[in-house]
């Protein structure tokens, strides 16, 4: 069998309840998807980036098997619709505290740069909070325009 063309979904909250947040997330997620959505263990992180004094990270990655009909810039959409709706606010300060943050990280072996959205995610293969995760799930994965599997990437920035 071939294997499915899959979309990965990094999930990251570090304001309110954000183990329920989360896992309310994964719940939303599996709605726009006929298959069963893979989710890694939700991850504790330090903030990478944040203003000071940011508070921990609790931090995911999902993957799905989009719908035939499916494109990445309409998953964003959804991804953004569902961070509305669990309660996402933004001042405009960057990388601030958050409900809710879904990332899309790769859509198969789509690439896109566009002011709506780039794919792969630009900084995805450089992120502790992402990669791990990521490697829990999918550890072969390679995204588009790197050479090194998820699990490599990740070996590469562990001490
Ligand atoms: N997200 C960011 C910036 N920094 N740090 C951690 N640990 N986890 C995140 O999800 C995260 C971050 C931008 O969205
Ligand atoms: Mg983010
Ligand atoms: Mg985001």
């Amino acid at each position: 069998m071939p294997s499915p063309l899959l979309a990965f979904v990094a999930l990251g909250s570090n304001l309110g309840d954000s183990r329920n947040l989360l896992l309310r997330a994964v719940n939303r997620l599996q709605a726009l998807t006929d298959h069963p959505v893979v989710v890694s263990d939700l991850m504790q992180t330090e903030p990478v980036d944040c203003p000071p004094g940011s508070p921990p990270f609790l931090n995911a990655v999902a993957a799905i098997q989009p719908r035939l009909s499916e494109t990445p810039e309409h998953l964003l959409t959804s991804l953004q619709q569902i961070e509305n709706e669990l309660g996402r606010r933004r001042s405009g300060v960057q990388n601030e505290a958050r409900t809710l943050d879904l990332d899309l990280i790769a859509f198969g072996t789509e690439v896109r740069q566009s002011p709506v959205l780039t794919l792969p995610h630009p900084r995805a293969h450089l992120r502790g909070f992402v990669l791990k995760p990521m490697a829990q799930i999918a550890p072969q994965f390679v995204l588009p325009g790197q050479s090194r599997t998820v699990q490599e990437l990740l070996n590469d920035l562990l001490p």
